[in-house]
């Protein structure tokens, strides 16, 4: 087999191809991370050591990235290390002062010649100004050699003049900035669209809305849509016999004047069905919903995790005890 030696291939992907070293090295694959939001922190491992298979991946979770948690990888242990946090910052129960500073995952086997993810989710901070980078180092070692993804350009540098950049995501505006929480399309008023994040292999994903009908006359949701699914259907919810069952609402759902429907996991719903991809927690997709007076709107679903039986809170939107 014809072999480039790694460090030339690394070199010259990031040179001829890429403006970062998008393809080489370790990287996020989600470069953005909004305040006060779940970041979804997907590491990448592109290569081994000079052929030699990665079996150790360790990250060292930056400050403001708060309650961190890793997702378990079959073939990996993964350990984590908690520390104090330099300020406490809220949470939804008050203040949390520590949490996981370090995760590590080890004993499994990534040859060389491929790629794979260790993920974690850390809500980030309110802290933060938007535009900021933020660093996330990352520890590899192989069965022979490692390297240290560490270094952090200097004002003015680039990091692909960088021998081995710590992997980068930079701070954004806080969502709520991005996505109204009452989007208004005639008489309607639509608040918290969201989506249910889907196991792995998923066809189907759930989503829920509340709409309210501040005119005279009825309106009828009839169909959504998201890029991520080929069909989509509203559904309804009912127990019978002491098993849930769901069916296609006919001629979709009525949202009479002056009255407030909402959908919600374990009753009226949208089904996405198809899915190309599944939503991911901490994501925000774009999408649209169609109703038979106030036609298509399109609508900003964000996503919480599996199984979560409500949205996220938004910005602001801190749970008061
Ligand atoms: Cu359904």
């Amino acid at each position: 087999m014809h072999r480039i030696p790694r460090a030339e291939l690394c070199a010259a992907l990031g040179l001829t191809l890429f403006t970062s070293a998008a393809l080489a090295h370790a990287t996020l694959d989600r470069k953005e991370a909004a305040p006060k939001a779940t970041y979804r922190g997907v590491v990448q491992i592109n290569h081994g050591c000079d052929g030699s298979p990665t079996n150790r991946v360790s990250v060292t979770i930056p400050e403001g990235f708060v309650g961190a948690k890793p997702m378990p990888k079959p073939g990996w242990q993964v350990t984590t290390a908690r520390g104090a946090y330099a300020r406490p910052y809220p949470s939804f129960h008050g203040t949390v002062s520590e949490g996981v500073t370090a995760i590590t995952w080890s004993g499994g086997t990534l040859p060389d010649d491929a790629v794979d993810e260790f993920t974690f989710f850390a809500r980030v901070a309110d802290t933060f100004a938007p535009g900021t980078a933020v660093y996330v180092p990352v520890e590899q070692d192989c069965a022979s050699g490692g390297y240290r993804w560490s270094e952090i350009p200097a004002a003015g540098q680039s990091a692909q003049d960088l021998k081995s950049p710590a992997p980068m995501v930079r701070i954004v505006a806080a969502q709520a900035s991005a996505a109204p929480s009452v989007v208004k399309a005639g008489d309607l008023a639509i608040e918290t669209p969201w989506l249910r994040a889907t196991p792995m292999g998923a066809t189907v994903a759930g989503g829920y809305v509340r709409i309210t009908n501040t005119g005279t006359a009825p309106d009828t949701l009839t169909g959504a849509s998201i890029p991520l699914a080929r069909r989509a259907a509203v559904h309804s919810m009912t127990m019978e016999g002491g098993v849930m069952k769901m069916a296609p609402v006919e001629g979709g759902l009525t949202i009479k004047p002056g009255e407030t429907v909402t959908l919600k996991p374990g009753g009226f719903h949208l089904m996405f069905e198809d899915l190309t991809a599944g939503p991911r927690a901490g994501e925000t997709v774009t999408g649209t919903l169609t109703f038979a007076r106030a036609g298509t709107v399109p609508v900003a679903f964000s996503v919480a995790p599996i199984g979560a039986q409500a949205p996220s809170p938004a910005a602001g939107e801190h749970a008061h005890h």
